[in-house]
């Protein structure tokens, strides 16, 4: 077991605010990053009761190894849980618009008629706010590179539905090695959690133990042989995070690999399979 990680408070009451919306829901968007599914699945998502319905996107599919993501969407599909992979980037499907619009209860009456409630859900940083502003077609909600951007529920109008943004929640139960994990995905804040190099270390280990992205090291000329040290501290040479005294500065060294390798710029990888979730024994 992991140490007891801090919650800020903006996620108890996030988590709480979202509880009493849910006799008004129809649909709830839960949004889990197509790198880390497991790791990024709402923990506010599977308290709602069996009658709200719950869809899954997997957001940020353009920075997620594709293979990987369409064994994902085989996953869900088994499940019965449907789920869309996106680029929140660009626009999302049409289709995929008119079937939350479809979301509310059908009536015979047409006065009846009502927009779809919906909720977006998910962990920090995974890109619910911008999922939301596709949804409602403007730059509605606030959208930041760093977790806890939404800190309240709010409700947006959007094309047949109204949508609710709410802030990003952490799974409670996930250990601290699950969440030094997700800093790699900028989804936890790292600086929180330990120092950058060791969860530079740490993500160098995961990325040779999995095989993951051989090119990802290489993409900045780095060898990726050796200790998990000696590979940080070439990565620190390459990027001239040095100390006065010409030593590699780690830290510096660190958050700069962190930092790239959340926004993609080590190239496309993904952290787990349906079969060998991250935080799993014995999927290294
Ligand atoms: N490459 C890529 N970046 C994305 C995608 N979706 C969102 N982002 C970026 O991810 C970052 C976080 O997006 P937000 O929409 O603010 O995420 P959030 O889940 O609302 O975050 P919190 O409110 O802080 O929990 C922003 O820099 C977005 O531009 C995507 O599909 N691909
Ligand atoms: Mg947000």
């Amino acid at each position: 077991m992991g140490r007891t990680v801090w919650y800020p408070g903006h996620m108890a009451k996030g988590s709480r605010q979202l509880l009493e919306l849910c006799g008004a829901l129809d649909l709830i968007l839960e949004v889990r990053d197509a790198r880390a599914p497991m790791l990024t699945m709402s923990p506010v998502a599977e308290k709602f009761p069996a009658s709200v319905s719950v869809w899954t996107i997997l957001s940020k599919a353009d920075l997620a190894d594709e293979s990987v993501t369409s064994k994902w969407l085989r996953h869900f599909k088994e499940l019965g849980r449907p789920a869309w992979s996106l680029d929140l980037r660009k626009n999302i499907p049409g289709s995929l618009k008119k079937s939350i619009a479809a979301s509310a209860p059908a009536s015979s009456h047409r006065r009846n008629y009502r927009e779809s409630r919906v909720a977006v859900v998910g962990a920090p940083n995974v890109g619910k706010s911008t999922l939301l502003n596709r949804l409602v077609g403007r730059r509605a909600a606030p959208v930041g590179g760093i977790p806890g951007v939404t800190r309240g529920v709010s409700w947006f109008k959007g094309a047949g539905c109204v949508v609710a943004d709410s802030p990003g929640i952490l799974d409670p139960r996930s250990d601290a090695a699950a969440q030094r994990m997700l800093s790699w995905l900028s989804s936890s804040k790292g600086q929180v959690i330990g120092a950058w190099d060791d969860l530079a270390r740490e993500c160098v280990d995961y990325l040779r133990s999995r095989n993951i992205a051989p090119n990802a090291l290489s993409a900045w000329g780095i060898e990726p042989y050796g200790t998990a040290s000696e590979v940080l501290e070439r990565i620190g040479r390459r990027l001239g995070k040095l100390l006065p005294g010409g030593g590699v500065d780690a830290a510096e060294a660190g958050r700069a690999f962190i930092g790239a390798a959340a926004a993609g710029k080590l190239g496309r990888f993904s952290l787990e399979t349906p079969d060998c979730p991250a935080v799993r024994e014995g999927c290294r």
